[in-house]
């Protein structure tokens, strides 16, 4: 049988070396013991399980994709495969390990010092030190060139930081923030720079956002940066790093990931659904009988095939050459996957019928999950726009 299970009907198993089948299955036991047996209570209690990061560092999971400073230096396609491992779990859980890898120790790994990644990167990758990773704000979502965030120069070159930033994972138990902020008066998305900001700097405060309906198993922020002040040497230095380029190069990295992950939660969903249908009976009749039941079971198989292949064909191009990966393909890779994934999530829950609404089973925590991951890392409308920028040469993300 295919690694991946009864959804595969094309062939899906094919296109991994036995290496990355075993890959994606060591991940997969690490979610079935340590995962799945708690996840509900984790939810239900709006808790994130901070102990098992030292486990996940073990596993190789940190900076998966990264090389050298104690990285584990994998392929485009192993990180992807383990984050749909992982999001077959718990999106809230895949979200950690993009929030530490993709996105913190990426900009250290991408645009930072060499003291800066010797003093990080190891102790991130074994997950002894967390990262989070400040864009947004409260009034920068999609547009993060109207960030507000302040970074200003002393007169020892330090610098003096001062703002707000919104929805951030993690912050909370973070020990780095990597902080984008504004440096030039009139700098536009130009004058934007990164921070290495050590949290426990005074000035620092990240206080959770309760209440959420969705990613209950994982903790996001508000950052309020009041006077905090860093050495000259905090700044990311590379040219790689000034303006928005410097941001979106991780953020390619994070959407990257999601392209897999999805599939995870959708698959995780699919078999769920094709358990019960199999074991639920009524009029007689297990559901899985029923023409309205293999009707939607089929719709769900096929869009997850095109979901793998479209996943595949990103990950080995990106494994090919990094430098062919462009934004619109990244876009189309997220737009499509995460709005199929929610989809079979939602049909999965009416499938279960009323005890699709319990946390006994996976798809409505999937489903509610995804409303973020459709959200963060650039909306559907982002992606549509972007690949509609590319398809017309014209940008219409503003009216002016
Ligand atoms: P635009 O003029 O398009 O670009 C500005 C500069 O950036 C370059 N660039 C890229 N570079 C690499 N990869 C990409 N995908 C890039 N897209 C653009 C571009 O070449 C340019 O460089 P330069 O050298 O000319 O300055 O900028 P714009 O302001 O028109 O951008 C348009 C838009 C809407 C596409 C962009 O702003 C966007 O993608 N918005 C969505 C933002 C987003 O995804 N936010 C998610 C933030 S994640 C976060 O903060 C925490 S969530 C995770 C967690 O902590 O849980």
């Amino acid at each position: 049988g295919s690694f991946l299970g009864p959804v595969d009907l094309t062939g899906l198993d094919s296109l991994f070396s036995s290496g990355e089948k075993e890959l994606a299955l060591q991940v997969r036991r690490f979610v079935d013991e340590v995962i799945r047996p708690d996840i509900a209570d984790w939810y239900d209690e709006a808790v994130f399980p901070a102990e098992i990061i030292p486990e996940l560092g073990r596993l190789g999971v940190l900076g998966m994709h990264l090389e050298g400073y104690g990285c584990p230096g994998r392929t485009a396609v192993e990180y992807g495969l383990a984050a749909q491992e992982l999001e077959a779990g718990d999106s809230g859980l895949r979200t950690f390990v993009s929030v530490q890898g993709s996105l913190a120790m990426s900009a250290i790994h991408r645009h930072g010092s060499e003291e800066q990644k010797n003093e990080w990167l190891p102790r991130m990758a074994k997950g002894e030190a967390i990262g989070c990773f400040g864009l947004t704000e409260p009034t920068a979502g999609s547009d993060p060139a109207s960030m507000l965030t302040y970074a200003r120069q002393g007169a020892h070159g330090d610098w003096i930081l001062n703002g707000s930033k919104r929805w951030i994972g993690l912050a909370n138990l973070a020990d780095v923030a990597i902080i984008w902020a504004q440096t030039a008066e009139h700098g536009g998305g130009r004058g934007i720079r990164g921070f290495v900001v050590p949290t426990d700097t005074p000035g620092f405060t990240a206080t959770p956002i309760r209440q959420k309906l969705s990613m209950r198993a994982s903790v996001q922020c508000e950052i309020t940066l009041d006077e905090v002040r860093l050495p000259a040497s905090a700044i990311l230095p590379s040219d790689s790093a000034i303006g928005l380029k410097g941001p979106f190069a991780c953020l390619n990295e994070a959407r990257y990931g999601i392209i897999w992950g999805v599939m995870g939660a959708a698959r995780d969903s699919f078999n769920a659904v094709l358990d019960y249908s199999a074991t639920r009976t009524q009029f007689g009749t297990p559901l899985g009988g029923f023409q309205l039941t293999q009707a939607k079971l089929a719709d769900m198989a096929v869009a997850i095939n095109k979901g793998y292949l479209l996943a595949h064909q990103i990950g080995r191009t990106k494994d090919a050459d990094p430098t062919k990966l462009t934004p619109a393909m990244i876009s189309t890779g997220k737009l499509d996957n995460c709005r199929v994934a929610i989809g079979i999530a939602r049909d999965s829950r009416q499938m279960l019928g009323g005890n699709g609404i319990t946390l006994e089973h996976s798809p409505l925590r999937h489903a509610n999950n995804l409303e973020s991951v459709r959200t963060y890392e650039g909306t559907d409308e982002v992606h549509q726009l972007t690949i509609g920028r590319t398809l017309t040469g014209l940008s219409a993300f503003t009216t002016g």
